[in-house]
């Protein structure tokens, strides 16, 4: 389904009257409001394959109102709306075995039509495949025995060619080894496989692409993770080379690990690669990003601008930028429409900060001004801004609305069917 630019421009003309108004209130307020709105308009977040579809935790899935996309053309499709919509969702990123392209070129063409570009992609030595000899029960990369490891390099190594025919320029590498129990696990040896196999998989990336390690706390594994924490994911990005980075996703930490200061050091040391969104509660919960801790996702953007400007970074390509989450009980379409704003909010009153005031503030140790600077850029409301870009890009001023307004989840059931099942989770 091809959204036609006139019904968007149609549902704008009718919102921009209001919109000016709180525009211009607010380009009043705050300095250099027009350099924060171009900023806005080049950043984009992959929205990965495996969220177009129910999502689920592993009691059950319960299926969305219908509609969900069939195979990857229609998750490309489907991206491609979210994209028509919000002008920011210009890439998507791909899971291995979930959805492998069977004519690349054509499946590249076909996201060129929408706008789309292909983001990092991502490997699955978590599962066992139907045509897969060896298990990865007791881990993939980390595996005592090395036909299974061989197996799960060769898998990683198949996805990097696959990305390469779709002109991605990125892996992203998520384990799921560790072990359950004391005892079960030599640690080190753990960890020198793990590396090993890591090594080898770098071996086959060409010379301008990166390898995101994921780190994760806990999860399928219980007692131990090999790539458990940022520590552990640092360490093996600098031992295999210029081309590894670590990856943050924010679901998967400890509960109230401090998030932003780890994006800091990492980006101090030249070895943040991505980020992965989402937001929850308790733990790696899947949730719509900004839903829960809004302030921390702030939090987070502040030190990733004021951070990535001390590289001299440029914002929109200088890190991978992705949704990774999972619905129950939202339409994902819509699901994803929020996250994608509350990242966009989010980075736009991280933009809105007076550095330099807050600098004076930190080194005159005024404890007090510096939380008034960080918590005014928070509470001012800085959404017509995030419109504004949205608008002159040829998006939706309010991208949610439009798409409910348009009836576009009854129309996708109308072409799909009610009772689809998206691959995935
Ligand atoms: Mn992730």
């Amino acid at each position: 389904m091809v959204l036609e630019k006139y019904s968007i421009d149609d549902f704008n003309n009718d919102a921009l009257s209001g919109h000016k108004r709180k525009l211009a209130y607010i380009t009043s307020e705050i300095s250099d409001a027009d350099g924060i709105i171009k900023k806005l308009i080049d950043f984009q977040i992959a929205i990965p394959s495996w969220a177009l579809g129910t999502g689920g935790t592993r009691f059950g899935r319960f299926a969305i109102t219908g509609g969900e996309p069939r195979n990857l053309e229609e998750k490309i499709e489907d991206v491609g709306l979210l994209h028509a919509l919000n002008q920011s969702s210009g890439a998507i990123s791909l899971h291995i075995p979930w959805d492998i392209p069977e004519n690349p070129s054509a499946t590249k063409a076909l996201a060129a039509q929408y706008g789309l570009r292909f983001d990092a992609m991502n490997s699955n030595t978590f599962q066992d495949q139907p045509d897969s000899s060896l298990s990865y029960k007791f881990g993939s990369l980390q595996h005592v025995d090395s036909s299974v490891r061989r197996q799960a390099i060769d898998h990683n190594i198949e996805v990097i060619k696959q990305g390469i025919e779709l002109g991605s320029n990125s892996l992203t590498v998520w384990l799921a080894d560790g072990s359950c129990f004391p005892g079960q696990l030599n640690f080190r040896k753990a960890f020198q496989n793990t590396l090993e196999s890591l090594k080898e998989i770098y071996k086959a990336l060409p010379d301008n692409w990166k390898m995101f390690v994921e780190y994760k706390a806990y999860e399928p594994n219980f007692y131990s993770t090999t790539v458990g924490d940022w520590g552990q994911s640092l360490l093996y990005a600098t031992k295999l080379g210029e081309k590894a980075f670590t990856l943050v996703d924010l679901g998967h930490h400890l509960p109230n690990a401090n998030i932003e200061q780890i994006v800091s050091l990492l980006l101090m040391e030249g070895k943040l690669g991505g980020f992965h969104f989402n937001d929850s509660k308790y733990g790696d919960d899947d949730l719509t990003t900004g839903s829960i801790k809004p302030y921390q996702l702030f939090l987070i953007f502040n030190e990733l601008v004021e951070g990535m400007d001390a590289r001299g970074m440029d914002h929109a390509t200088g890190l991978g930028w992705m949704i990774d989450a999972s619905h129950n009980v939202k339409d994902p379409l819509e699901d994803l429409l929020q996250s994608v704003e509350a990242i966009m909010i989010a980075y736009a009153q991280a933009l809105s900060v007076d550095r330099k005031a807050l600098t004076e503030a930190q080194h005159a140790n005024d404890v007090a001004r510096c939380q008034e600077i960080l918590q005014n850029a928070f509470r001012t409301d800085i959404r017509p801004l995030v419109a504004e870009a949205r608008l002159r890009s040829g998006g939706a001023l309010a991208p949610l609305e439009l798409y409910r307004k348009l009836g576009l989840r009854q129309q996708l059931v109308k072409q799909r069917g009610q009772k689809t099942v998206a691959t995935g989770l």
